[in-house]
C-alpha cells in the first residue's frame, strides 16, 4: 500500500524549513514539498521536492492523483511588507493559492473518502489596532476582538482563516451534497525567530534581523522606533504549535482558530538583550513610517489562553529561554 502523505507548501520558507526537518525525523508518511524555490541545501534529500508553482491546477491535479495527501501545513505566502508593495500579487498567491489548495483537499477527501486535515498558519497581522493609544489599552487581544487588518497580508490571512472555516464547515451542505470533510486548523503567530534562517518581505523581519546583523558584526539600523512593541516567539515553538494543534482531538477544539504566542518585547528591549551577547554591536534606529505604521497597527500582546485550555499550548521557550538557550548559541556558532 501507498504511504500516505504530508504536503508541505512553501517549504522553502523559514516555518517550512523547521517544519522539514522536524517531520522528517519520525518517517511515517512520506513528506511532499511544493515550492516556486528549490529546497535550501540544508533540507534537501529529506523530502520529495516538487518546484512549481501553487497557482498553477495541472501541477495540484498531478499531485492528488500521484499521492495519498492525508495533511497539508499550507506555509506559502507573500508577507506583510511584500504585499503592500505588490498588492495584487499577494491576493493571488495568499488567497487563490490557498482556495487552489482548498479545493484540492475537497477532492482528496471525496476521492479517498476520508478525511484530511489541513493546518494554516495565520498571523497577528489579521489585528488592526485603531492607533496607538488602543494599542496601550488593549495590551493582550483575543481571538474576535480588534479583526480589522491594514495590511493587504492580514486582509488575506483573516479572509483564509474564514475560507478554510468554511470549507471545513458548510461547503455544499446547503445544497445537501456530499459533505466534504476537510479538518482545518488555524494558529496565529506572532513574529517568528529563528536561529538559522532569515526571513524575508515580513514587518517583525528587525527582530531576527538585529540578531543576526550583530552575530556577524554588522551594523543594523531598525526600522522601527524603541518603543515599537509586539509579541514573539521562538521558531522551534511555531513547529511545536503546528504540530500539536494537528494531533489535538477534534472534540477538544471549541473553536478552529487559536492565537499563540511566547513573548513581547519592544525593539528597545531586543536591543538590549542583543547587546548582551554582542557587546560590540552597532544598533541604531531609523524608523521607516510604512513598516512601522504596520507594527503599531499589531497588538502589543496576543491572549493565546484558549489554546492553553482547548490543547494545552504552552511555549518551551520563554525570553530567556529562547534567547539563552536557543537564539545566542546556535546563531554564535552559525557565523
Ligand atoms: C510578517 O511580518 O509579515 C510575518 C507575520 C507577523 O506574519 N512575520
Amino acid at each position: 500500500m501507498r504511504k500516505k502523505a504530508i504536503l508541505i507548501t512553501g517549504a522553502s520558507g523559514e516555518v517550512g524549513h523547521a517544519l522539514v526537518k522536524q517531520l522528517s525525523q519520525s518517517g511515517n508518511h512520506l513528506l511532499l514539498t511544493l515550492d516556486l524555490q528549490p529546497l535550501p541545501p540544508e533540507i534537501q534529500g529529506l523530502s520529495t521536492h516538487v518546484q512549481g508553482d501553487l497557482l498553477d491546477t495541472h501541477l495540484l491535479a498531478r499531485l492528488v492523483s500521484e499521492f495519498d495527501i492525508e495533511v497539508i501545513y499550507h506555509l506559502a505566502a507573500l508577507l506583510s511588507t511584500r504585499s503592500e508593495v505588490t498588492p495584487e500579487m499577494a491576493h493571488q498567491i495568499n488567497v487563490e493559492g490557498t482556495l487552489g489548495l482548498l479545493r484540492l483537499a475537497t477532492e482528496q477527501s471525496q476521492w479517498r473518502n476520508r478525511s484530511i486535515q489541513f493546518i494554516f498558519p495565520s498571523s497577528i497581522a489579521i489585528y488592526g489596532m485603531p492607533d496607538r493609544e488602543s494599542k496601550q489599552l488593549y495590551q493582550r487581544v483575543r481571538e474576535f476582538e480588534w479583526n480589522q487588518p491594514r495590511t493587504m497580508y492580514g486582509c488575506n490571512k483573516l479572509y483564509c482563516e474564514m475560507l478554510g472555516i468554511y470549507y471545513s464547515r458548510h461547503y455544499r451542505q446547503l445544497a445537501a451534497q456530499q459533505p466534504v470533510t476537510i479538518d482545518f486548523r488555524c494558529v496565529r503567530f506572532p513574529g517568528l525567530i529563528s536561529a538559522f534562517t532569515l526571513p524575508s518581505g515580513g514587518t517583525s523581519d528587525y527582530g531576527p534581523e538585529m540578531i543576526h546583523a550583530a552575530a556577524k558584526g554588522e551594523p543594523y539600523a531598525c526600522f522601527v522606533r524603541p518603543e515599537a512593541r509586539i509579541p514573539f516567539m521562538a521558531m522551534p515553538d511555531a513547529v511545536h504549535a503546528l504540530l500539536q494543534l494537528g494531533q489535538a482531538p477534534r472534540e477538544r477544539l471549541t473553536r478552529l482558530v487559536y492565537n499563540v504566542t511566547s513573548f513581547s518585547l519592544s525593539a528597545g528591549q531586543i536591543r538590549e538583550r542583543v547587546l548582551q551577547a554582542f557587546p560590540d554591536a552597532q544598533i541604531t534606529f531609523a524608523p521607516d513610517p510604512k513598516r512601522e505604521a504596520i507594527i503599531d497597527s499589531w497588538p502589543a500582546d496576543l491572549d493565546d489562553s484558549a489554546a492553553r485550555v482547548d490543547w494545552g499550548w504552552q511555549p518551551q521557550y520563554d525570553v530567556d529561554r529562547a534567547f539563552q538557550e536557543y537564539l545566542f548559541p546556535n546563531i554564535q556558532a552559525r557565523y
